[in-house]
């Protein structure tokens, strides 16, 4: 048990959805949350990360920061993926080390798999096969912050430890439809079919992949309870259990928007992994479990884009 209580806890990159929800959740621990913004820490330069640390010392650092994007977009910028993941997690980690840090949470991503993984994904099959095409330059820069935590509890002793969540979404997300996420992304469209009282909404590719989705919220009660109650060299899936095919997800958003015209298919678009739903057994089966369901997700996540991304 890592107790928080008095401890200073630094979020790196708490401007991003998973890192506000971080925030949030923090906010409810007898903690102290310490916060960078970009223009006091730039995290790709190592001088900067290293000298923030130094001079905060926290007890504990979550590596929320990471470049992120939804298929087109880690399809489309493969350097920036790989590049901008790779430097900011290992500035953290290592400056994580020399500060002496007690406890370091790194978040990597469900791509890390198998574009074939065996269903439902255990832990155990990182590293089991080749990657899915589309992400894979960000996947092998989180497959390297796991290779690091591991080495830096081995060599140094550090209890650092890693976890890998699903697919997210929820306040706070990216709505840009060229480098969001499918529930982002499809928000926006029925919304947008909606207003102009279209008869049609477009998605991509076939709608036949399937995907498990997690509240943000949910995702960051987990890495919370992992950071209190986890210490391994494995890394920890944070799923919700569930997965459903991308054209059933397009007909719950539909729903709660209120649009009701037909789904057409842009098929120059990918579809991605066919399959992707992680085992939850590990975390489960040490007393977390996720509250948010989908369907009342989505419907909260769409009032948030009303109010602050509909334009
Ligand atoms: O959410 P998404 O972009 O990411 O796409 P991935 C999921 C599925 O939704 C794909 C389909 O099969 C898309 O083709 N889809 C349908 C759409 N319509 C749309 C749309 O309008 N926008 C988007 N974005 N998708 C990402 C990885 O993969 O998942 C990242 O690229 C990361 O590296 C992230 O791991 C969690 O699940 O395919």
């Amino acid at each position: 048990m890592y107790e928080l209580a008095g401890k200073r806890v630094w979020v790196a990159g708490h401007r991003g959805m998973v890192g506000s929800a971080l925030v949030r959740r923090l906010a409810r621990e007898d903690c102290e949350v310490i916060t960078a913004s970009r223009a006091e820490v730039d995290l790709k330069r190592q001088d900067e990360v290293e000298d923030f640390v130094q001079a905060q010392q926290p007890d504990a650092v979550i590596v929320a920061a990471a470049k992120v994007g939804g298929i087109l977009a880690n399809d489309t910028y493969p350097a920036d993926f790989i590049y901008d993941n790779l430097i900011m997690e290992a500035n953290i980690i290592q400056a994580a080390h020399q500060a002496e840090v007690g406890k370091l949470l790194l978040l990597g991503s469900s791509c890390i798999y198998p574009k074939l993984a065996t269903q439902p994904i255990d832990e155990d099959q990182l590293l089991a096969g080749p990657l899915e095409e589309t992400n894979e330059a960000y996947a092998i820069a989180k497959i390297a912050g796991i290779k690091m935590v591991q080495a830096y509890r081995k060599q140094h002793g550090r209890d650092f430890i890693s976890a890998m969540p699903t697919n997210l979404y929820g306040p706070g997300d990216n709505f840009d439809l060229n480098s969001s996420h499918v529930i982002p992304a499809l928000l926006r469209k029925a919304h947008e079919a909606k207003a102009r009282t279209e008869n049609q909404m477009q998605i991509w590719g076939t709608g036949t992949p399937r995907r498990e989705f997690l509240h943000v919220d949910d995702c960051a009660d987990a890495l919370v309870f992992l950071l209190q109650n986890y210490s391994g060299d494995r890394h920890i899936n944070v799923g919700s259990g569930e997965d459903m095919t991308i054209l059933e997800l397009t007909q719950m958003i539909c729903d709660v928007v209120g649009f009701e015209g037909e789904i057409v298919h842009d098929l120059s678009k990918p579809d991605g992994t066919p399959r992707k739903l992680m085992s939850a057994d590990r975390l489960r089966g040490m007393g977390w479990s996720p509250s948010i369901s989908l369907q009342s997700g989505l419907a909260t996540t769409y009032d948030w884009f009303l109010a602050n991304a509909a334009g």
